[in-house]
């Protein structure tokens, strides 16, 4: 979850990607991400089913809080434990 880009780390790409495809779907008349249904997936973080700011945030807070050598885990982010 959250490796977009699928090059084996969660980063700042990953959360580019995901603006990108949020982008790309609010100017597409059929909600069109340009991404693989399995990158979808990767992309929705927070698990609520869709893929908007909110999903790019929480991997770069997940990608700074690992830079600065924290813990955590995407899965802190899902709405689920909100
Ligand atoms: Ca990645």
């Amino acid at each position: 979850m959250g490796d977009i880009d699928g090059n084996g780390t969660i980063d700042g790409r990953d959360a580019s990607a995901v603006l990108a495809a949020y982008a790309k779907s609010s100017s597409s008349a059929t909600g069109d991400t340009g991404l693989t249904p399995a990158q979808e997936k990767a992309g929705d973080v927070t698990e609520d089913g869709s893929l908007d700011g909110r999903d790019a945030s929480a991997i770069l807070t997940h990608y700074t809080m690992l830079s600065a050598g924290k813990a955590v885990s995407l899965s802190d982010f899902s709405v689920k434990n909100n």
